[in-house]
């Protein structure tokens, strides 16, 4: 029998989505694949795994890493972040780098600040670079896009570069086009229906430690770690028991909120998400603990599978 995605219609590689925290990447791979694999908010620094989004079509399938933003702040958690962000360069055959261009407007000084210390990085590695620029949505003067551009440029020359907003969805087909027009030939990595490598118990953590970014203040979100403890499904229900764990004494009653309030509202607006998700009645069980400077426990970190390349 003819294998039909092992000849040269068909074409499939890995695409490594990197940039400085906050710049729209977890944005971009749920509005390609169609749906929440990872989770998104205003607060820089959100993802902390590679989280892979596999998008199939007729003759191509792009398997998505996205991966935490990269910065150079210290620290332990940090360095894993980086560890993570960069493994997913060397396991890519194209790279996107996403830049927030809002960000950039009138104040081009700052690409040298976010993008230097990842082109330094790039420098070493000999694959196509696709310079994404995002949120245009929130740039109605397209004509300040242009020193933007030119000062990207200079760091990045003679690359490509897209404009898109990976919250509206414009724009984005020109950079598909283009990634598929760089893969090689080659099968199907995955099952054609199958849209993410995570794992359920992860997707579920993610989700709650989503809305604890949303909802806490300054360094809090910094602070939360989310587990799975365990996970009971049967036809109609799934029941999970999650220990929210927080670096310090003083940070517990924050997160448990007045009278339980910010734990509920968490809890709630996580398991109305997963009931959607696994289309099942949600029972979702939270706890918060106190796990002292997890952040710069290695031990702890990898337990949460940070730091992991998932390739
Ligand atoms: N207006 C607008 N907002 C966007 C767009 N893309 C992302 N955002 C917003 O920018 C914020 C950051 O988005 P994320 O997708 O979490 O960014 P990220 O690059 O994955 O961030 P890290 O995981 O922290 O590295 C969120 O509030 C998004 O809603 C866009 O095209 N337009
Ligand atoms: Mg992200």
């Amino acid at each position: 029998m003819e294998d039909k995605y092992n000849n040269e219609d068909f074409k499939s590689g890995i695409v490594a989505l990197i940039g400085p925290p906050n710049a729209g990447k977890s944005t971009f791979l749920n509005s390609i694949i169609g749906e929440k694999i990872a989770i998104v908010s205003p607060k820089p620094q959100t993802t902390r795994n590679q989280i892979t989004g596999i998008f199939t079509k007729e003759n191509f399938q792009i398997v998505f890493i996205d991966t935490p933003g990269i910065h150079q702040h210290k620290g332990k958690l940090n360095n894993f972040l980086l560890k993570s962000a960069f493994a997913g360069l060397d396991a890519s055959d194209v790279v996107v780098l996403m830049l927030d261009g809002h960000l950039y407007v009138k104040k081009e000084y700052l690409i040298k600040k976010e993008v230097s210390f990842i082109v330094e990085r790039l420098s070493k590695i000999d694959k196509p670079i696709l310079v994404v620029i995002n949120k245009i949505d929130k740039i109605k003067n397209k004509n300040l896009l242009l020193p933007l551009t030119e000062e990207v440029l200079k760091f990045l020359p003679g690359k490509d570069i897209f404009y898109v907003s990976a919250l509206t969805g414009d724009g984005c087909i020109e950079v598909i086009k283009k990634i598929v027009e760089l893969l090689p030939y080659g099968p199907m990595l995955y099952p054609e229906d199958q849209i993410s490598t995570a794992p359920l118990r992860f997707l579920a953590a993610e989700l709650i430690r989503e809305k604890l970014f949303l909802y806490l203040q300054k360094e809090l979100p910094y602070s939360v770690a989310v587990n799975i403890d365990d996970w009971q499904e049967d036809e109609d229900l799934v029941r999970i028991l999650a220990t929210i764990y927080v670096s310090r004494e003083s940070h517990k009653p924050i997160v448990i909120g007045n009278k339980g309030r910010m734990l509920k509202k968490v809890g709630t607006e996580a398991r109305q998400e997963l009931e959607d998700m696994l289309s099942k009645k949600v029972f979702l069980d939270l706890w918060v603990k106190v796990k002292p400077k997890w952040t710069e426990n290695t031990g702890f970190l990898m337990s949460l599978g940070l730091g992991q390349d998932n390739f």
